[in-house]
Protein backbone atom coordinates (compact mmCIF):
# COMPACT_ATOMS: atom_id res chain seq x y z
CA UNK A 1 0.00 0.00 0.00
CA UNK A 2 1.59 3.52 -1.04
CA UNK A 3 1.36 6.12 1.21
CA UNK A 4 1.14 10.02 1.09
CA UNK A 5 4.93 11.34 0.67
CA UNK A 6 4.77 13.56 3.68
CA UNK A 7 3.76 10.66 6.02
CA UNK A 8 6.70 7.91 4.05
CA UNK A 9 9.18 10.69 4.84
CA UNK A 10 8.66 10.47 8.40
CA UNK A 11 10.76 7.83 9.00
CA UNK A 12 9.59 7.62 12.86
CA UNK A 13 6.08 7.09 11.47
CA UNK A 14 6.98 3.87 9.85
CA UNK A 15 4.73 1.62 11.81
CA UNK A 16 1.66 4.55 12.22
CA UNK A 17 -1.06 2.24 13.00
CA UNK A 18 -4.92 3.20 13.52
CA UNK A 19 -4.30 5.30 16.31
CA UNK A 20 -4.11 9.15 16.66
CA UNK A 21 -3.42 12.03 18.72
CA UNK A 22 -4.47 15.24 20.17
CA UNK A 23 -3.76 18.18 17.54
CA UNK A 24 -5.55 21.02 19.20
CA UNK A 25 -7.24 22.67 22.14
CA UNK A 26 -9.27 25.51 22.10
CA UNK A 27 -9.58 27.66 25.09
CA UNK A 28 -12.68 29.87 25.59
CA UNK A 29 -12.38 30.39 21.40
CA UNK A 30 -8.62 30.57 21.41
CA UNK A 31 -6.19 27.62 19.47
CA UNK A 32 -3.93 26.59 20.43
CA UNK A 33 -1.50 23.44 19.33
CA UNK A 34 -1.64 20.19 21.29
CA UNK A 35 1.61 18.14 20.73
CA UNK A 36 2.23 17.28 16.87
CA UNK A 37 4.90 14.90 16.88
CA UNK A 38 5.09 14.48 13.21
CA UNK A 39 4.88 18.06 12.58
CA UNK A 40 8.50 18.78 14.07
CA UNK A 41 9.56 21.30 11.18
CA UNK A 42 6.13 23.82 11.69
CA UNK A 43 5.63 23.01 15.35
CA UNK A 44 4.10 26.14 17.11
CA UNK A 45 6.86 27.09 19.62
CA UNK A 46 4.25 28.02 22.15
CA UNK A 47 2.44 24.64 22.16
CA UNK A 48 0.44 23.60 25.63
CA UNK A 49 0.35 20.05 24.96
CA UNK A 50 3.05 18.21 26.74
CA UNK A 51 6.00 16.85 24.39
CA UNK A 52 5.94 13.19 23.87
CA UNK A 53 7.61 10.38 22.17
CA UNK A 54 4.52 8.17 20.93
CA UNK A 55 6.27 6.99 17.69
CA UNK A 56 2.95 5.07 16.02
CA UNK A 57 0.16 7.18 17.47
CA UNK A 58 -0.54 4.28 19.52
CA UNK A 59 -2.28 3.67 23.00
CA UNK A 60 -0.29 3.37 26.36
CA UNK A 61 -1.16 -0.18 27.46
CA UNK A 62 0.74 -0.30 30.86
CA UNK A 63 -1.48 1.83 33.65
CA UNK A 64 1.32 1.61 36.26
CA UNK A 65 4.03 3.32 33.81
CA UNK A 66 4.89 6.69 34.47
CA UNK A 67 4.07 7.05 30.33
CA UNK A 68 0.44 6.42 31.21
CA UNK A 69 0.32 9.96 32.78
CA UNK A 70 0.34 11.91 29.89
CA UNK A 71 2.07 9.47 26.86
CA UNK A 72 5.29 8.05 25.71
CA UNK A 73 8.41 10.45 27.27
CA UNK A 74 5.80 13.19 27.88
CA UNK A 75 7.57 16.28 29.15
CA UNK A 76 5.83 19.68 30.34
CA UNK A 77 5.03 22.40 27.94
CA UNK A 78 6.26 25.05 28.72
CA UNK A 79 3.20 27.52 27.53
CA UNK A 80 -0.09 27.51 29.09
CA UNK A 81 -3.38 28.32 27.00
CA UNK A 82 -6.10 30.54 29.31
CA UNK A 83 -9.44 29.85 30.21
CA UNK A 84 -12.01 30.95 32.58
CA UNK A 85 -13.42 28.54 35.19
CA UNK A 86 -16.96 27.99 33.85
CA UNK A 87 -15.13 28.23 30.56
CA UNK A 88 -14.98 25.71 27.45
CA UNK A 89 -12.12 23.42 26.55
CA UNK A 90 -12.76 22.05 22.82
CA UNK A 91 -10.02 19.14 22.06
CA UNK A 92 -9.34 18.11 18.34
CA UNK A 93 -7.97 14.34 18.25
CA UNK A 94 -6.78 13.15 14.68
CA UNK A 95 -4.56 10.72 13.07
CA UNK A 96 -1.67 11.58 10.63
CA UNK A 97 -2.52 7.87 8.42
CA UNK A 98 -4.65 9.03 6.25
CA UNK A 99 -4.98 5.82 4.01
CA UNK A 100 -6.42 4.43 7.22
CA UNK A 101 -7.88 6.97 9.14
CA UNK A 102 -9.44 8.70 6.56
CA UNK A 103 -11.54 10.58 8.91
CA UNK A 104 -9.03 11.51 12.00
CA UNK A 105 -9.74 9.27 14.68
CA UNK A 106 -11.05 5.60 14.13
CA UNK A 107 -11.94 3.63 17.21
CA UNK A 108 -14.53 3.87 19.25
CA UNK A 109 -15.53 3.92 23.33
CA UNK A 110 -15.33 6.47 25.58
CA UNK A 111 -13.71 9.75 26.44
CA UNK A 112 -12.93 11.33 30.11
CA UNK A 113 -11.33 14.76 31.14
CA UNK A 114 -9.00 15.23 34.09
CA UNK A 115 -7.36 18.18 35.62
CA UNK A 116 -4.19 18.36 38.30
CA UNK A 117 -3.28 21.20 39.92
CA UNK A 118 0.44 22.48 39.36
CA UNK A 119 2.64 22.74 42.52
CA UNK A 120 3.56 25.81 43.07
CA UNK A 121 1.68 26.85 40.40
CA UNK A 122 4.10 25.60 37.94
CA UNK A 123 3.09 23.34 35.43
CA UNK A 124 6.26 23.58 33.39
CA UNK A 125 8.37 21.24 35.92
CA UNK A 126 5.94 19.01 37.24
CA UNK A 127 6.10 15.45 38.37
CA UNK A 128 4.06 13.54 35.73
CA UNK A 129 3.54 10.88 38.36
CA UNK A 130 3.09 12.69 41.33
CA UNK A 131 0.06 14.59 39.30
CA UNK A 132 -3.28 14.06 41.22
CA UNK A 133 -5.72 14.15 38.73
CA UNK A 134 -9.55 14.95 38.88
CA UNK A 135 -12.18 13.64 36.44
CA UNK A 136 -14.24 16.85 35.33
CA UNK A 137 -15.60 15.00 32.18
CA UNK A 138 -16.99 11.62 30.79
CA UNK A 139 -19.21 10.03 28.84
CA UNK A 140 -19.23 6.81 27.32
CA UNK A 141 -22.53 5.52 25.00
CA UNK A 142 -24.62 8.44 23.72
CA UNK A 143 -26.88 7.01 21.90
CA UNK A 144 -28.35 3.76 21.30
CA UNK A 145 -26.61 -0.01 23.13
CA UNK A 146 -23.20 -0.11 24.88
CA UNK A 147 -22.13 -2.30 21.96
CA UNK A 148 -20.70 -1.92 18.30
CA UNK A 149 -24.16 -0.82 17.15
CA UNK A 150 -24.62 1.71 19.73
CA UNK A 151 -23.24 5.83 19.22
CA UNK A 152 -20.42 5.85 21.80
CA UNK A 153 -18.65 9.05 22.67
CA UNK A 154 -15.82 8.63 20.13
CA UNK A 155 -17.85 8.18 17.47
CA UNK A 156 -20.19 11.50 17.97
CA UNK A 157 -16.52 13.05 17.80
CA UNK A 158 -15.01 11.63 14.68
CA UNK A 159 -18.32 13.26 12.97
CA UNK A 160 -17.55 16.34 14.81
CA UNK A 161 -14.28 16.60 13.03
CA UNK A 162 -12.28 15.13 15.40
CA UNK A 163 -13.43 17.98 18.72
CA UNK A 164 -15.08 17.29 21.62
CA UNK A 165 -15.63 19.81 24.42
CA UNK A 166 -15.54 19.71 28.46
CA UNK A 167 -16.54 22.64 30.50
CA UNK A 168 -13.78 23.57 32.99
CA UNK A 169 -15.52 23.76 36.56
CA UNK A 170 -17.18 26.67 37.07
CA UNK A 171 -15.85 26.84 40.96
CA UNK A 172 -12.13 26.03 40.07
CA UNK A 173 -9.70 28.30 41.80
CA UNK A 174 -7.55 30.62 39.39
CA UNK A 175 -4.45 29.15 39.13
CA UNK A 176 -2.14 26.99 36.68
CA UNK A 177 -3.17 23.09 35.93
CA UNK A 178 -2.71 20.54 33.73
CA UNK A 179 -5.57 19.01 31.81
CA UNK A 180 -5.81 15.65 30.43
CA UNK A 181 -7.46 14.59 27.24
CA UNK A 182 -8.41 10.93 27.13
CA UNK A 183 -9.77 8.65 24.12
CA UNK A 184 -10.36 5.41 25.20
CA UNK A 185 -10.56 2.18 22.75
CA UNK A 186 -12.92 -0.80 23.04
CA UNK A 187 -12.62 -3.15 20.21
CA UNK A 188 -9.82 -5.21 21.78
CA UNK A 189 -11.18 -4.81 25.45
CA UNK A 190 -12.55 -8.06 25.56
CA UNK A 191 -9.06 -9.54 25.02
CA UNK A 192 -7.68 -7.78 28.07
CA UNK A 193 -6.58 -5.09 25.90
CA UNK A 194 -8.37 -1.95 26.03
CA UNK A 195 -6.58 0.83 24.30
CA UNK A 196 -6.30 4.54 26.18
CA UNK A 197 -4.94 7.62 24.63
CA UNK A 198 -4.20 10.44 26.63
CA UNK A 199 -2.27 14.00 26.05
CA UNK A 200 -1.65 16.39 28.78
CA UNK A 201 -1.91 20.28 28.45
CA UNK A 202 -1.12 23.20 30.73
CA UNK A 203 -4.00 25.61 31.30
CA UNK A 204 -3.81 29.04 33.55
CA UNK A 205 -7.52 29.22 34.92
CA UNK A 206 -9.18 32.38 36.08
CA UNK A 207 -11.93 33.64 37.80
CA UNK A 208 -12.54 33.76 41.29
CA UNK A 209 -13.59 30.53 42.18
CA UNK A 210 -12.91 28.61 45.78
CA UNK A 211 -11.55 24.90 44.94
CA UNK A 212 -8.01 24.71 44.14
CA UNK A 213 -8.86 20.52 44.41
CA UNK A 214 -6.52 19.67 47.26
CA UNK A 215 -9.84 18.06 48.87
CA UNK A 216 -11.25 17.04 45.77
CA UNK A 217 -9.91 13.39 45.91
CA UNK A 218 -7.63 13.47 43.16
CA UNK A 219 -5.49 10.20 42.09
CA UNK A 220 -2.01 10.02 40.40
CA UNK A 221 -2.48 8.17 36.77
CA UNK A 222 -0.61 5.48 38.04
CA UNK A 223 -4.50 4.88 40.09
CA UNK A 224 -6.88 5.92 37.10
CA UNK A 225 -7.79 2.45 36.21
CA UNK A 226 -7.01 -1.21 37.38
CA UNK A 227 -6.67 -4.39 35.01
CA UNK A 228 -9.90 -5.43 37.53
CA UNK A 229 -11.64 -2.67 35.89
CA UNK A 230 -14.74 -3.94 33.69
CA UNK A 231 -12.90 -2.30 30.65
CA UNK A 232 -10.28 -5.03 30.63
CA UNK A 233 -13.06 -7.78 29.73
CA UNK A 234 -15.72 -5.44 28.16
CA UNK A 235 -16.99 -6.62 25.10
CA UNK A 236 -18.08 -4.19 22.54
CA UNK A 237 -19.31 -7.30 20.41
CA UNK A 238 -22.21 -8.50 22.37
CA UNK A 239 -25.31 -8.00 21.35
CA UNK A 240 -26.95 -6.56 24.56
CA UNK A 241 -29.37 -4.38 25.14
CA UNK A 242 -27.92 -2.18 27.99
CA UNK A 243 -28.13 1.55 27.39
CA UNK A 244 -25.72 3.03 29.47
CA UNK A 245 -22.08 1.93 30.35
CA UNK A 246 -20.07 3.67 33.41
CA UNK A 247 -16.74 4.93 32.54
CA UNK A 248 -13.91 3.36 34.62
CA UNK A 249 -12.04 5.17 36.58
CA UNK A 250 -12.38 8.08 40.03
CA UNK A 251 -15.86 9.59 40.23
CA UNK A 252 -16.21 12.40 38.24
CA UNK A 253 -16.41 15.99 40.36
CA UNK A 254 -19.08 16.98 42.06
CA UNK A 255 -18.69 20.52 40.40
CA UNK A 256 -18.44 19.15 36.83
CA UNK A 257 -20.80 19.58 34.30
CA UNK A 258 -22.85 17.70 32.42
CA UNK A 259 -22.00 16.41 29.57
CA UNK A 260 -23.95 18.42 26.37
CA UNK A 261 -23.88 15.69 23.99
CA UNK A 262 -26.18 13.48 26.31
CA UNK A 263 -28.41 16.28 26.12
CA UNK A 264 -27.04 16.97 29.73
CA UNK A 265 -29.53 14.35 30.63
CA UNK A 266 -27.07 12.09 32.87
CA UNK A 267 -28.15 11.33 36.50
CA UNK A 268 -27.16 13.80 39.16
CA UNK A 269 -23.94 12.55 40.33
CA UNK A 270 -24.91 11.00 43.72
CA UNK A 271 -23.98 10.03 46.81
CA UNK A 272 -21.79 7.19 45.73
CA UNK A 273 -20.19 9.07 43.44
CA UNK A 274 -18.86 11.69 45.84
CA UNK A 275 -15.32 12.16 46.49
CA UNK A 276 -13.71 11.27 50.25
CA UNK A 277 -15.32 12.92 53.29
CA UNK A 278 -11.96 14.78 53.23
CA UNK A 279 -13.37 16.91 50.58
CA UNK A 280 -13.41 20.70 51.55
CA UNK A 281 -17.20 21.83 52.38
CA UNK A 282 -17.46 23.54 48.87
CA UNK A 283 -20.33 24.91 47.91
CA UNK A 284 -21.78 22.61 44.84
CA UNK A 285 -21.54 25.09 42.02
CA UNK A 286 -25.14 25.43 40.31
CA UNK A 287 -25.64 23.90 36.95
CA UNK A 288 -23.38 25.80 34.09
CA UNK A 289 -25.29 29.10 32.83
CA UNK A 290 -23.09 29.35 30.05
CA UNK A 291 -23.98 27.87 26.43
CA UNK A 292 -23.52 24.17 25.38
CA UNK A 293 -20.12 23.26 24.75
CA UNK A 294 -20.32 21.56 21.72
CA UNK A 295 -22.33 21.75 18.57
CA UNK A 296 -25.44 19.70 18.64
CA UNK A 297 -24.57 16.39 17.92
CA UNK A 298 -25.32 16.07 14.04
CA UNK A 299 -27.85 13.43 13.37
CA UNK A 300 -26.06 9.70 13.86
CA UNK A 301 -26.57 7.47 11.29
CA UNK A 302 -26.87 3.80 11.64
CA UNK A 303 -23.97 1.67 10.97
CA UNK A 304 -24.09 -0.56 7.41
CA UNK A 305 -24.83 -4.13 8.11
CA UNK A 306 -21.03 -5.28 8.92
CA UNK A 307 -19.68 -7.11 6.03
CA UNK A 308 -17.34 -10.05 5.85
CA UNK A 309 -14.58 -8.37 6.23
CA UNK A 310 -15.64 -7.22 9.90
CA UNK A 311 -13.13 -9.44 12.36
CA UNK A 312 -14.74 -8.38 15.59
CA UNK A 313 -11.83 -6.38 16.00
CA UNK A 314 -9.50 -9.02 16.69
CA UNK A 315 -6.57 -7.25 14.89
CA UNK A 316 -3.30 -6.40 16.44
CA UNK A 317 -1.70 -3.31 17.33
CA UNK A 318 1.92 -2.58 16.93
CA UNK A 319 3.08 -4.30 13.46
CA UNK A 320 -0.68 -5.40 12.47
CA UNK A 321 -4.10 -3.41 11.50
CA UNK A 322 -5.40 -1.85 14.11
CA UNK A 323 -8.38 -0.24 12.42
CA UNK A 324 -11.26 -1.45 14.79
CA UNK A 325 -13.49 0.41 12.98
CA UNK A 326 -15.42 0.29 9.53
CA UNK A 327 -14.17 3.31 7.15
CA UNK A 328 -16.95 5.66 6.78
CA UNK A 329 -17.60 8.20 4.54
CA UNK A 330 -14.91 10.86 4.38
CA UNK A 331 -16.57 13.92 5.63
CA UNK A 332 -13.20 15.71 5.71
CA UNK A 333 -11.52 17.92 8.53
CA UNK A 334 -11.91 20.62 9.71
CA UNK A 335 -9.07 23.52 9.03
CA UNK A 336 -7.35 24.20 12.70
CA UNK A 337 -6.02 27.95 13.00
CA UNK A 338 -3.59 28.44 15.47
CA UNK A 339 -3.09 31.65 17.01
CA UNK A 340 -0.40 34.13 15.63
CU1 LIG B 1 -5.47 2.25 17.19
Amino acid sequence: MSRPLALATAALAAQVAAHGYLQSITLDGVTYEGYNYWNMENRDPNHIGWSHTTQNEGPEPDLSSPDFACRSGSEPAQSYGTVKAGGEATFVWTSDDTDRNPEGWAHTGPIATYIARCPDDDCTSADKTALQWVKIQEESVVEGTANDKGTWATDVLRQTGGAYSATIPENLAAGKYVIRSELMALHRAHLGEPEFYMQCSNIEVTGSGTDDLSGAGGVTASNLYSTSDDIFSFNLYNQNGETTWQVPGPPLYTGAAKSPANGGDEEDVDAGQQPPPTSADAPTPTPSQSEPVTEPAPTVQPDPVPTGDDDGGDDTYGGGDCQGRRPRKHKGKKAIRYRA
